[in-house]
């Protein structure tokens, strides 16, 4: 591990120099400008710096459709070099100081050698995900038919075991959560007693939140389709919210953005599920068509930034609010490392965004039953171009100015082709 290449702090630096009027003359005009509406731009670089969002382990290497995966050069051949190109991402963004693992995709042979080498990097463990939407190789219980959910005990209770595992595993890297997603359900009518199905979700879940410690959570991620087309067991919110009520107090529901029809109001679901005190927090990710897992922002950024609205209202609120943010995307056709930089500094610009509505006023066109002012306060907030923010908190905590420009100029991507010979060739697959 001695040759592994990691971009010197002074290449930064080196590549901020040029940059560094440009962003103080934007900074200064913003500044006036935000100072008109009673903003002072100071107190949200503040707030900016604060904002974080775990990457998935997954994320950094190419995902693929369900025909083909395309690898692109020099990927993570292990969860080592995962960890590598997490904290590349964070050095440049500072915005991404923690890590999302999969079991058994990530599974350590020495969970506190991981943790070191986590630590040597600044990065901490976020929710654990466990994976029961696929075998093992090698002759355990099959989840063709399901995991949690499915007719046979002993598969369930298999299940339940691996989930049970993951906890165990989150608590020596020292992660507080485990994310449960299980792709359970149906393919075609008639196939599943839906009742049952989700009764035995339910006793399965039971015996996993047992598990969790008394500091920890569980996160139920909901999803309306795939690899169940007919009916999936934990299909929506509502479902998902049933399941963590009965469950009890350390149960949230999970909120992933792709997990949804077309056009369904997600920043609605986000206030009912904050307003019932469930929400646990979310995978970001964009889409079109359903889980395209495309980057954040790409598609929907105004989605995005209503979303946000509801989280910095949640959190004027309640000072305590503090959901889970994981960026869960899929990255086929560009550099992982440079897709995972642009949706973390999407999610900033959301939320900075966000800061900016002019609250009272939003409130005051609300009880007048001015809509078209209250949308216009919407807009004010999301048009306002807020670079100069972003780049002036990522400046300020030590990162770059342009971090794809910054990136691009190490030779990051070639270094790792040249270190990371790759040892087969990868099929279709979806991350
Ligand atoms: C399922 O589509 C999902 O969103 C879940 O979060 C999984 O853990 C992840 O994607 C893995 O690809
Ligand atoms: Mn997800």
């Amino acid at each position: 591990m001695s040759t592994v290449y990691r971009i010197p702090a002074d290449a930064i630096a080196e590549h901020n120099r040029p940059l560094e009027q440009a962003v103080a003359d934007d900074f200064a005009h913003l500044s006036g400008q935000l100072a008109r509406r009673g903003v002072d731009a100071g107190a949200i670089v503040e707030r900016v710096r604060r904002f974080a969002v775990a990457i998935p382990s997954w994320g950094v290497g190419t995902g693929g459709t369900r025909f083909a995966r395309f690898p692109g050069p020099g990927e993570p051949r292990n969860v080592f070099e995962k960890l590598d190109d997490c904290a590349t991402v964070h050095q440049l963004v500072r915005v991404t100081p923690s890590v999302s693992l999969h079991i058994p995709w990530d599974e350590p042979d020495d969970p506190a050698e991981l943790a070191g080498y986590a630590r040597e990097r600044g990065l901490a463990f976020d929710a654990m995900n466990s994976n029961t939407f696929q075998d093992r190789p090698g002759g355990e219980l099959s989840y063709k038919f399901g995991s949690l959910t499915h007719t046979d005990p002993a598969v369930r209770r298999q299940a339940v075991e691996h989930n049970l595992a993951c906890i165990e595993l989150g608590r020596a890297l020292g992660s507080k959560a485990l994310t449960l997603w299980i792709g359970d359900g149906a393919n075609f009518p008639g196939q599943h007693d839906f009742r049952a199905a989700l009764e035995r979700y339910l006793e399965s879940a039971r015996a996993i939140y047992a598990g969790v410690p008394n500091d920890g959570q569980l996160f139920l991620e909901h999803k309306l389709f795939e690899p169940a087309f007919y009916a999936t067991v934990i299909n929506d919110w509502g479902t998902s919210y049933w399941v963590a009520r009965e469950l009890g107090p350390k149960a949230k529901c999970l909120v992933d953005l792709g997990h949804h029809a077309p056009n369904t109001n997600i920043e609605m679901i986000v206030s009912r599920l904050i307003q019932f005190g469930k929400l646990a927090g979310f995978h970001f990710n964009d889409s079109k068509y359903g889980d395209d897992d495309l980057d954040a922002g790409s598609i929907h950024p105004f989605q995005l930034f209503l979303i946000f609205c509801e989280l910095v209202a949640a959190g004027a609120r309640d000072a305590s609010f503090a959901p889970a943010y994981m960026l869960d995307q899929s990255h086929n056709v560009t550099d992982p490392l440079e897709s995972l930089m642009a949706s973390a500094i999407e999610l900033q610009r959301a939320y900075v965004q966000a800061l900016l509505v002019d609250r009272a006023a939003l409130a005051r066109h609300q009880q007048a039953n001015d809509a078209l002012m209250a949308l216009e306060t919407l807009k004010a907030a999301f048009r306002t171009d807020v670079r100069p923010l972003l780049a002036v908190a990522r400046r300020q905590s030590g990162g770059a100015i342009d971090p794809i420009g910054a990136y691009r100029h190490s030779g990051y991507r070639a270094r790792k082709e040249s270190e990371r010979p790759q040892e087969r060739a990868t099929g279709s697959g979806i991350v």
